[in-house]
């Protein structure tokens, strides 16, 4: 198991919020409760570190983690119930917005799927976000644990095309059972790369 390094940074509404840092940053987008925090501690070995954005008041909120000290991780909040709920501070789309037109250390989006569950509308609005950015996505299909490999190979194919994006894009993990993690970060690693050279 490799070591990751790991710092929780801020947790910020605006932009005068977000960190300084010329780092390359990959935003963690998902529903509520797809597991985008869970993935992040199974990226990183740690069993809580995203979850400094579980406390009260932070869960809509932009949280930014470093780690070792060459990449950003942006936890998103989860989309999906209690979507534009009176007691949010800020919208969505307030959060967003800025976010994406501005962030220009952002390299790419990680979308967090259930791997069981056909994408919605609110995850298509995800991918948009991206593409209107140019930036890649890659589909992170977790809960994989709950079903068999051959399910799996139909879910991935469906999810694909669901969200019209390549095959090569989507990859089947799980963070109980830590399971296509080592994939997932060769897929990070690759969108930073890519990046690199196309600029
Ligand atoms: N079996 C299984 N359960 C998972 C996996 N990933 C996450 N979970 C569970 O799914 C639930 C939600 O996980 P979180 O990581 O909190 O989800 P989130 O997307 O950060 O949720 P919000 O921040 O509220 O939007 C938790 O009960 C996790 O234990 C996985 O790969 N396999
Ligand atoms: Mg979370």
């Amino acid at each position: 198991m490799q070591y990751h390094d790991i710092t929780f940074l801020t947790s910020a509404a605006g932009m005068q919020q977000w960190p300084e840092s010329e780092l390359p940053e990959v935003i963690f987008a998902g529903r509520s409760n797809a597991g985008k925090s869970s993935l992040i501690n199974a990226l990183t070995n740690r069993s809580n570190a995203a979850y400094v954005g579980k406390t009260p008041g932070k869960t809509k909120l932009l949280n930014f983690f470093e780690v070792d000290h060459k990449i950003i991780f942006c936890d998103a909040p989860g989309y999906g119930y209690a979507k534009g709920g009176t007691s949010a501070a800020v919208s969505f789309a307030d959060l967003l917005d800025p976010y994406f037109e501005n962030r220009s250390s952002l390299r790419g989006m990680i979308l967090v799927l259930d791997i069981r569950r056909i994408p919605n509308d609110d995850d298509l609005t995800m991918v948009e976000y991206a593409r209107e950015s140019h930036l890649p996505v890659i589909a992170a299909c977790v809960k994989s644990d709950k079903i068999s490999r051959s399910e799996q190979q139909r879910s991935l194919k469906r999810i694909s095309e669901a969200l019209h994006i390549s095959s090569h894009s989507t990859v089947p993990c799980s963070s109980l059972k830590k399971e296509g993690i080592e994939e997932l970060w060769s897929s990070i690693q690759q969108m930073i790369q890519n990046h690199k050279e196309t600029v």
